[in-house]
Formats: structure tokens, C-alpha cells, sequence
């Protein structure tokens, strides 16, 4: 595999994810539209791990929270989806995701902490959730963080300045599973100015690269609705409850 530009052979990037992973998405999205040649490791989450599954002894050893996303570069490692893309900035040069400009590198941090801390609760409320009013709830938190998202978007084409960023890469893993979120009970119209941003990032490199399937969106909702039956069977509830 030839390295990609900027990346010497000792730096070459290795990917620990799993398409599933939101936070495994943001980096594969970052990776593909720098265009940096890397190897993936597949680490499925805990819960989507096949029977007689063994965690590579070297992901065990390196992610300090067992947690998927860790990537290494060389011969070092870091844990995280957000420091990651930020390191992954520093250490390879080329195509990059963070604009020149000082100020608007500061509001692309300060929108991928805002999409973190804003978009993806609820989003991961709407999935996990295991009864009709927390999912109901979720979604509608869901719905007024995506207006939110459609003001921060105003009418621009990307969250921060002329061409997309990091915010971009943030975001893409709930754009991915959008349509498998409807049909786990996000029932609320999408805010039309995030309907558009969601289609322009599906065009991009990255976008490209970590595209469901049908297939892989099938797969989400059936795990989702399992883990939601299997919780509710722990709990004595009624199936429709
Ligand atoms: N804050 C972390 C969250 C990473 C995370 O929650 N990863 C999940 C999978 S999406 C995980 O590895 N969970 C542990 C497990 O499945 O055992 C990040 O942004 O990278």
C-alpha cells in the first residue's frame, strides 16, 4: 500500500473501528477526505462482536477505555473520535479539514463540541431509548437540535466558512444512520436547510466512503430493536412498551 502524500512509511495510520460506530465514522470520514492511505482494523463494538470473536491483544493494550475508535500512527496511539481528528491534523499534512484562518479553526472546534454535546445525545436517545416516551422524547430533542443545526447552517453550504471541515466530519455519522432513526421512532420532519448540508456531504470523498447500504441500515435497526426488546424482557415490560 503506497502512503498516502506527507505521510512517511513510519507514519503509516491504522484505523481500529467498525462502520457501526459513530465515533468510528467520524474518523473514517476524516481519513477518506484527506485522502490518507490507512489500514482498518476491525473492532466491532462489545455488542455487535460474533460468537468466539478475540479483541486484537493490540487494541486491548492501547485503547485506554476499550473503546472503539484508536488509531495509530507510527508507533503511537490515540483514543477518542474528536482529539484523534485533531491529531490527525497535526501529524498529516496534506488535505486538510481545519481552514487557516485562526478564528474560524476556533469555530470549527467550537461546533464539533456543539454537535457532540447537542446532536448526539439525543440522537443516541432515539436509538437506545427503550420506551415509547424516551424515544419520543429523544426525538423531539432530536428534531429542535436539528433546527438548531439548520440556524448554525443559515443559508451557507458547510457549518464553517467555504468548504467543509471538521464540523463536517463530526456530524456525518448521524446523517448515515438518519434513515435507520426514522425508523426506530424518529417521526419529525428534517429541518429542510439540514436536509440539503446532509446531501452535499454525502457527495464528498468521505461521504462516500462511509455510506450504509440498505443492508448495513438493516442491520442497524434490527440490532437496535433487539437490544431495545432484550431490555425490556429484562424488565418485565410488555413487548409494545
Ligand atoms: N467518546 C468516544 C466514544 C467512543 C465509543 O463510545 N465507542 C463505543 C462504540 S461506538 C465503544 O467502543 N464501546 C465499548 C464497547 O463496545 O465495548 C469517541 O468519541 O470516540
Amino acid at each position: 500500500m503506497s502512503p498516502a502524500r506527507g505521510v512517511g512509511a513510519v507514519d503509516h495510520v491504522t484505523l481500529f473501528g467498525h462502520w457501526i460506530c459513530p465515533s468510528s465514522v467520524r474518523v473514517s470520514f476524516a481519513l477518506a477526505e484527506r485522502g490518507i492511505t490507512h489500514d482498518l482494523v476491525d473492532v466491532p463494538p462489545t455488542a455487535a462482536r460474533p460468537p468466539g470473536y478475540v479483541v486484537p491483544p493490540e487494541f486491548v493494550e492501547h485503547s485506554p477505555r476499550g473503546e472503539i475508535p484508536l488509531v495509530r500512527i507510527g508507533s503511537e496511539y490515540r483514543a477518542d473520535s474528536l482529539p484523534i481528528l485533531e491529531w490527525l491534523e497535526e501529524r498529516i499534512d496534506g488535505r486538510s479539514l481545519l481552514p487557516s484562518d485562526p478564528g474560524e479553526r476556533t469555530r470549527v472546534f467550537d461546533a464539533m463540541a456543539w454537535i457532540d454535546a447537542r446532536v448526539f445525545p439525543p440522537m443516541i436517545g432515539v436509538y437506545y431509548g427503550t420506551h415509547a416516551e424516551r424515544i419520543a422524547a429523544s426525538a423531539a430533542d432530536l428534531a429542535d437540535a436539528l433546527v438548531a443545526l439548520g440556524d448554525r447552517l443559515g443559508d451557507g453550504r458547510w457549518l464553517v466558512g467555504e468548504g467543509p471541515t471538521l464540523a463536517e466530519a463530526t456530524v456525518e455519522p448521524l446523517y448515515v444512520r438518519l434513515d435507520g432513526l426514522v425508523r426506530l421512532g424518529f417521526d419529525r420532519p428534517l429541518d429542510p436547510r439540514v436536509a440539503a448540508h446532509r446531501a452535499r456531504v454525502a457527495q464528498l470523498d468521505g461521504g462516500r466512503a462511509v455510506a450504509w447500504s440498505t443492508a448495513q441500515t438493516d442491520e442497524f435497526v434490527g440490532r437496535c430493536e433487539a437490544f431495545r426488546a432484550r431490555r425490556r424482557a429484562s424488565e418485565g415490560m410488555p413487548s409494545g412498551g
